[in-house]
């Protein structure tokens, strides 16, 4: 850790009443997260005990070899651990209203995440991203931007890397994403510039409702750094404040970082300044342009230089999983959008075609509302191949108004595909569900999507 310990020591004080003398830490969760705090906690003398609900985490071997010595309790989550602890750690995968966090709350203790642990760790600047969608896209895109410019740049969060984890790296500045999960339980982030890329129905088998789920992904701008605003979007555009440093980004209409036709050109622009032509941008859909202006956005903030930027943008090649293209096969296209674990996801892929395309979706659709997806797939697809729990949900939703198949594994959906295309198709794989429910993750699905795809060439 590069500042000294004494300094986040007094901040952790200050802003978390968490001191080593006094405080009986809880780690909740022992996953990456929980490791990450682990190792923090440890450094700089803290005493603490992890737990996890599952009997054997799949990291717990590792764990215990490396930090013997900590208090582990596993198979359900320990009465008498949280009866004592006076502040909860809490992994973003573990739910508040668990019993026994609710019942040490009311005990007074203190929640508190690793996010807020970073933030009182680091002086250096942050840039925090959230939103429904495009985080991910969000977050490398800018990380490119600062490292191409020789800067060191910490990029991680809810990307992979856990934010204490990049304490390590010694960076000058700090890029994260940051999920719902993180953020309802953050409390003293202080990012020098953050968004809310976009809000729409997600995680709702977590968050109570829409309303919730928002005023999580609003904490990523607690505190008073500038905050970059979508005003494409209503749900964060009513987040902005007016005392409040504010750049905005739209692909709609005027805004600080926008699009705007001259000459028959379509130009990513900054107020009047043309910066780049859009289709100078190798991504595919019109919400990767809405992504490219957030970044944007964003660097401006940090003092990077526009055309820097265009340089990274130009050269980009998106993140697998996100609307990539796996194959052309006999004149069809295959998309791989596995990431589109949520109906805005699949609602911007398919907003992005101009003819019909053969769509296959499905999986657990953690609670949300699929006729909110319906108009969109009744105007982009022409069949619809649907898996997983909640395909009926999608099936109803449609009212036989498109061709529905039903697959009961990725095999079986590309060689329905398969015998359904014509030549100028596009069959795409964009779920607007997770895929717990038959896969191991999103990448799990987009691989076996993509094996069965070039299977079709043997
Ligand atoms: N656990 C329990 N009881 C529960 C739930 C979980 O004991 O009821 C335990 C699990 O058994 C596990 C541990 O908690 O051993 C930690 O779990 P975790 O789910 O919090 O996962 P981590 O390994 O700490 O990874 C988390 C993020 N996971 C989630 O938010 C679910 C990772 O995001 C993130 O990369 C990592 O921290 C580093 O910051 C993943 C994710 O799926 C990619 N995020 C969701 C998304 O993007 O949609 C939000
Ligand atoms: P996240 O990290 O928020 O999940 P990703 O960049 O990984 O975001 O993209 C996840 C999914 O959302 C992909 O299917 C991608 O095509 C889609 N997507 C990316 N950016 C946006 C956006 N701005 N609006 C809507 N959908 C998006």
């Amino acid at each position: 850790m590069k500042v000294d310990s004494a300094a986040i020591l007094n901040s952790l004080n200050m802003k978390l009443a968490l001191d080593p003398k006094n405080a009986k830490i809880l780690v909740v969760g022992l996953g990456y997260t929980g490791i990450s705090v682990a190792r923090y906690l440890q450094k700089l003398g803290f005493k603490f005990a992890i737990t996890d609900s599952r009997d054997r985490p799949p990291l717990m071997e590792d764990f215990m070899k490396s930090m013997p010595d900590t208090p582990v309790f596993t198979g359900g989550f320990d009465e008498a651990a949280f009866k004592v602890a006076t502040h909860l750690v809490v992994s973003p995968g573990v739910a508040l209203t668990e019993k026994s966090i609710v019942k040490a709350i009311a005990n007074g203790a203190k929640v508190i995440s690793d996010i807020d642990l970073f933030a009182c760790s680091v002086t250096e600047p942050v840039v925090a991203i959230t939103g429904s969608n495009g985080k991910s896209t969000v977050t490398t895109m800018l990380g490119e931007m600062v490292s191409s410019i020789g800067k060191k740049v910490g990029v991680g969060g809810n990307l992979g890397t856990p934010a204490l984890d990049l304490l390590e790296q010694d960076a000058e500045l700090y890029v994260l994403e940051l999920s719902s999960f993180q953020l309802e339980r953050t409390t003293v982030l202080n990012a020098t510039a953050a968004t809310v890329l976009n809000v729409s129905a997600d995680h709702l088998d977590r968050h109570v409702d829409m309303i919730e789920y928002g005023q999580s992904k609003k904490n990523v701008f607690s505190g008073n750094g500038t905050m970059v605003i979508n005003t494409d979007d209503l749900v964060v555009d009513a987040m902005s404040e007016t005392a409040r440093m504010t750049i905005t980004f739209s692909i709609k209409k005027k805004a600080d970082f926008w699009l705007a036709h001259k000459n028959d050109t379509e130009y990513m622009m900054h107020q009047s300044q043309c910066l780049m032509p859009l289709s100078d941008l190798p991504l595919e859909g019109r919400h990767n342009a809405a992504n490219a202006l957030a970044a944007m956005a964003l660097g401006k903030v940090i003092g990077l230089d526009e055309q820097d930027m265009c340089r990274v943008l130009r050269k980009f090649k998106g993140l697998d999983h996100r609307m990539q293209r796996i194959a052309e096969i006999g004149g069809v296209t295959w998309v791989n959008d596995s990431k589109a674990t949520n109906i805005g996801a699949c609602i911007a892929a398919l907003q992005g075609y101009d003819s019909k395309v053969i769509l296959i979706a499905g999986g657990d659709a953690k609670g949300a509302d699929m006729n909110e997806l319906a108009p969109i797939i009744k105007e982009k697809a022409k069949h619809v191949v649907l898996m997983g729990k909640d395909a009926a949900l999608i099936k109803q939703s449609l009212d036989d108004s498109v061709p529905v198949y039903n697959a009961e594994n990725m095999n079986q959906a590309v060689s329905l595909c398969a015998g359904i295309v014509k030549p100028g198709d596009c069959v795409l794989l964009s779920p607007a569900c997770a895929s717990l429910d038959q896969y191991k993750d999103y990448k799990d699905r987009g691989n076996q999507f993509s094996k069965a795809v070039l299977d079709l060439l043997k």
